[in-house]
């Protein structure tokens, strides 16, 4: 019998890798998504064609509770992965009802179901290092939660309802406390996404300039593929845990921005301003460090992209969706 997984957060970064990966591992997957005006299934569209026997997708909504339960009955997956948020720090300083709506309640209507209609389901909740806010570096999973932003807060009470439905009730609820993890289907308004494909636009003339906010905050930034492989073991451990994933490096935004330049030859100093009135936060989490110690002694997990590769990666891809190969991109910039 092959296992069922089900993943709230299909359409997203994470949930695209973890779909590839539980296929590859011979899981039905169905991915939950909700419904939107315009098609919003670019990184899963590869998928359906790959696996037509093997992956499917539903409709559902985090906030629709009634939508949960029908898919959870209708499916009786093995495993649940709530990978559904609004995931935008920044922007969950402007819909700060919804972003908590979705991130701490949505969490809570699944677990809901689960002890109300008595599934077996092992739930992994998709948590943040956003949590630990302005707690000093290095970061593990003792450090105080101190968030910055609704959306911080939105995971700690993400976090604690996952926690207290494995105390309280018994169910195999674990979570997941993940530093930044980039790569090439990133979304388009994060940092390094940003400024990957703001490399292929100056390259190609669309933009002559790229603004930023604070360059000065410092992230420990990993690769998704990589994450997603630690999300997966966090449910097949004997007993449901809590668990930080990071590399255990951190740059910062600058130091990004000059790596990812330099990939092309350019001197990002040319081409990037900060206009932080723009995109400074009311309130900033200035250095996340994480101390993954306890995943790789228990899950043996280790990240295996690094800083470097993981800018090459994403320069190179969107060069790439540019129609521009790494030579040609190199030859453009030496004129400009
Ligand atoms: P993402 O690319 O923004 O994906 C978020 C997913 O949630 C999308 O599929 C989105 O659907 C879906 N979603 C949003 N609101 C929903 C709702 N009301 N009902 C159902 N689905 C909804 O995020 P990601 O980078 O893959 O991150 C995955 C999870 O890990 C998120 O919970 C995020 O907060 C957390 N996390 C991410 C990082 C990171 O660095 N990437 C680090 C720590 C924690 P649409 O496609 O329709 O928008
Ligand atoms: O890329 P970011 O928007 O990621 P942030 O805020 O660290 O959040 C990401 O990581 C969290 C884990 O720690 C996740 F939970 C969350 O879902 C998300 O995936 O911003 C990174 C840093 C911030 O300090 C921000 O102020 O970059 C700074 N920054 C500077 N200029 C910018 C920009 N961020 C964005 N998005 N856009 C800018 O122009």
């Amino acid at each position: 019998m092959k296992k069922k997984a089900l993943i709230f957060g299909v359409t997203g970064q994470d949930g695209s890798y973890l779909s590839e990966l539980l296929l590859k591992k011979n899981y039905e997957v169905i991915g939950v998504m909700r419904r939107s005006s315009a098609f919003n299934t670019a990184r899963i569209d590869h998928l359906y064609a790959l696996y037509p026997n093997q992956f499917d997708t539903s409709y559902g909504d985090l906030s629709d509770l009634n939508s949960i339960e029908r898919n959870i009955e209708k499916f009786e997956p093995d495993e649940i992965y709530n990978l559904a948020a609004q995931s935008h720090v920044g922007v969950s300083f402007e819909i700060s009802d919804s972003t908590f709506d979705i991130n701490a309640f949505g969490p809570l209507n699944i677990l809901q179901v689960l002890k109300n209609k008595g599934f077996k389901s092992k739930f992994y909740q998709a948590c943040s290092s956003e949590m630990f806010g302005i707690s000093p570096p290095p970061q593990n999973e003792n450090t105080l939660f101190q968030p910055q932003s609704i959306y911080g807060v939105s995971k700690v009470c993400a976090y604690y309802t996952t926690r207290y439905f494995r105390q309280a009730f018994n169910l195999f609820a674990a979570n997941g406390i993940l530093f930044n993890h980039e790569s090439p289907r990133r979304g388009l308004n994060f940092v390094t996404k940003k400024i990957t494909i703001g490399i292929a636009k100056i390259l190609t003339n669309e933009i002559k300039i790229l603004e930023l906010g604070n360059l000065s905050a410092r992230r420990d930034w990993g690769f998704a593929g990589d994450y997603v492989e630690a999300i997966w073991n966090i449910l097949q451990q004997d007993k449901p845990d809590d668990f930080v994933i990071s590399t255990g490096e951190n740059y910062s935004i600058e130091d990004f921005a000059r790596e990812a330049f330099n990939v092309v030859g350019l001197d990002w100093k040319k081409f990037v301003k900060s206009n932080v009135s723009r995109y400074l936060r009311p309130s900033e989490v200035p250095s996340l460090l994480g101390d993954s110690s306890k995943a790789i002694k228990q899950l043996k997990w280790k990240p295996k992209v690094l800083f470097k590769d993981l800018c090459l990666m994403m320069v190179e891809s969107d060069l790439k969706s540019f129609n521009l190969t790494l030579d040609e991109a190199k030859k453009i910039a030496k004129k400009l």
